[in-house]
């Protein structure tokens, strides 16, 4: 079964918007199977968006992605890396549809509310930089048979 690494990033965190976005995966029908409020440390940060390293806003990335707590969740299902993007919307709030969650609750492309993995390699990369593997529970819901 695939997995995604999903992050309310500070802005989410600071806007209450956690159990909001856990419960639009809950009841899309995906599977929680891991999760933490954390600071993300400078090194951790410039790791996980090492692809933008040489981008103007790079700089900006970090700092904001360092500035408070985030909620970090690994998330499993059919399909759930694309499904959670679609979910997601643009990058850009101002070009994300309503009825997706930076649609709906971003304004700005730097505090863009969540992250999510790209790609099944990125998800297997930043699962293993977010979480310990004993932080993970493999676990099958009841209604998992319904959806
Ligand atoms: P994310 O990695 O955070 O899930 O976002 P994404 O895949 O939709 O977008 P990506 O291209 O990977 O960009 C990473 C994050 O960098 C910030 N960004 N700022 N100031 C800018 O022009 C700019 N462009 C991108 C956004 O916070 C974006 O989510
Ligand atoms: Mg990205």
């Amino acid at each position: 079964m695939e997995r995604t690494y999903l992050m309310v990033k500070p802005d989410g965190v600071q806007r209450n918007l956690i159990g909001e976005i856990v419960s639009r995966f809950e009841k899309k029908g995906f599977t929680l199977v891991g999760a933490k409020l954390m600071i993300v440390s400078k090194e951790l940060a410039e790791t996980h968006y090492g692809e933008h390293k040489e981008r103007p806003f790079f700089g900006e990335l970090v700092n904001f992605i360092t500035s408070g707590p985030v909620f970090a969740m690994v998330w499993e299902g059919e399909n759930v890396i694309s499904t959670a993007r679609t979910m997601m919307g643009s990058t850009n709030p101002a070009e994300a549809a309503p009825g997706t969650i930076r649609g709906d609750y971003g304004v700005q492309v730097s505090m863009n509310v969540i992250h999510g993995s790209d790609s099944p390699a990125s998800a297997e990369r930043e699962i293993s930089l977010f979480f310990h593997e004993q932080e993970l529970n493999n676990y099958k819901k009841e209604v998992s048979k319904w959806v």
